[in-house]
């Protein structure tokens, strides 16, 4: 889930140990103060080499402390617009199967009334003061959803056995569906001209950004451990969606049985959770998300095109070069490539 809100109540992060304890910010205010800032396409401040909306630091910067893992944690991880709906959509199906299965067929399932942003929490859209209480009462096995770069998380992430699905998307597709969402949130108008946001994009000034950085850390981690940490890409799931369901259940550890592939689970699965499914429902087409901090997103910007290569209609060939340039670049010697 994209990001958006103010406000500037108390820092309630790990008190400040040191002789500099006066000069330590006392508010998430001050210490937007202190922070590198940029404006034009999305006002953003540098907070621990991320860029980040300086209204939303009060909900992203106690994540760190607040949130708990538990070895059966399911966290899913993305860069923003890189298929969060999709896979919290996924994951949600695939885990709860057992309480459902027959509902895939009796249009009762849930997610044929509950957005999957909503079926599925994300650790930083809390109300600022009253911490992950939400998510502290949700029982195990929790599934849950972060934009949040791997070190904004808790060390525990790596340490408590809880699994992290990390989803990627290609980034010139990434651009192009951010561009469109920012541009949705002001009411169809950009402050910036896309080449500006583009620009500003491959510097790396982006929220959440460097994407570039985003990826690499889930990217490592998903190298390190890998039977902890899957890491998928949009456009492999779009070209096998089954296999991309089949994968997710083995790593959820709930793998289909040979009763359930008979039956067609995974294929229903991927109909369910599918763009022309989801975006057609009421419960997905009308109304807003509470984002818990008085401001919401509404429900249906999460559901664009859905389709691999729209940055052909949107960027120019030379647009296109320059984004794959930087990636190149930034993603040197890491074997990730796009
Ligand atoms: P978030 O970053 O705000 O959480 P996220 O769901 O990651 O949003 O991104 C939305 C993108 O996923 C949109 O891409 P587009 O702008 O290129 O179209 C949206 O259309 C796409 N999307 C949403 N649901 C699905 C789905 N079921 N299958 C495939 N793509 C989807």
């Amino acid at each position: 889930m994209a990001q958006a809100a103010s406000g500037s109540s108390k820092i309630d992060t790990k008190a400040p140990t040191s002789a500099d304890e006066a000069a330590q910010p006392k508010s998430y205010g001050d210490l937007v103060s202190t922070l590198p800032a940029r404006g034009g396409w999305v006002s953003l401040v540098q907070y621990q080499n991320y860029w980040l909306n300086p209204g939303r630091l009060q909900n992203i910067i106690p994540v760190k402390e607040l949130y708990k893992p538990r070895a059966d944690d399911i966290v899913l991880a993305t860069y923003l617009k890189c298929g969060t709906t999709w896979l919290k959509a996924l994951a949600f199906a695939i885990t709860t199967r057992g309480r459902h299965h027959q509902a895939f067929a009796a249009a009762d399932h849930p997610l044929l009334t509950v957005h999957p942003q909503e079926a599925v929490p994300h650790l930083e859209v809390h109300t600022p003061g009253q911490g992950l209480a939400d998510i502290e009462r949700l029982p195990s096995p929790r599934l849950l959803g972060t934009h949040l770069p791997l070190s904004l998380l808790p060390p525990a992430v790596a340490t408590s056995g809880c699994r992290v699905v990390y989803l990627c998307r290609q980034p010139k597709d990434v651009f192009v569906s951010l561009w469109h969402f920012v541009k949705g949130m002001r009411g169809g108008r950009s402050p910036v001209e896309l080449d500006a946001a583009l620009a500003m994009f491959c510097e790396g000034v982006s929220p959440f950004g460097p994407v570039w950085e985003h990826y690499l850390e889930y990217w490592k981690e998903s190298l390190a451990r890998p039977e902890r940490v899957l890491f998928l890409r949009y456009e492999e799931m779009v070209a096998d969606p089954v296999r991309a369901v089949r994968t997710l259940a083995g790593f959820f550890a709930v793998p289909f049985t040979d009763e359930e592939e008979g039956r067609g689970v995974p294929e229903e699965i991927v109909r369910l959770c599918s763009f022309e499914m989801l975006s057609g429902l009421e419960s997905n087409r009308t109304g807003d998300l509470d984002c818990g901090d008085n401001t919401v997103i509404g429900k249906s910007t999460f559901f664009r095109k859905g389709k691999v290569g729209d940055w052909e209609n949107h960027l120019t060939k030379e647009m296109g070069k320059k984004v794959d340039a930087v990636f190149e670049d930034k993603l040197q010697g890491s074997g990730l490539v796009f």
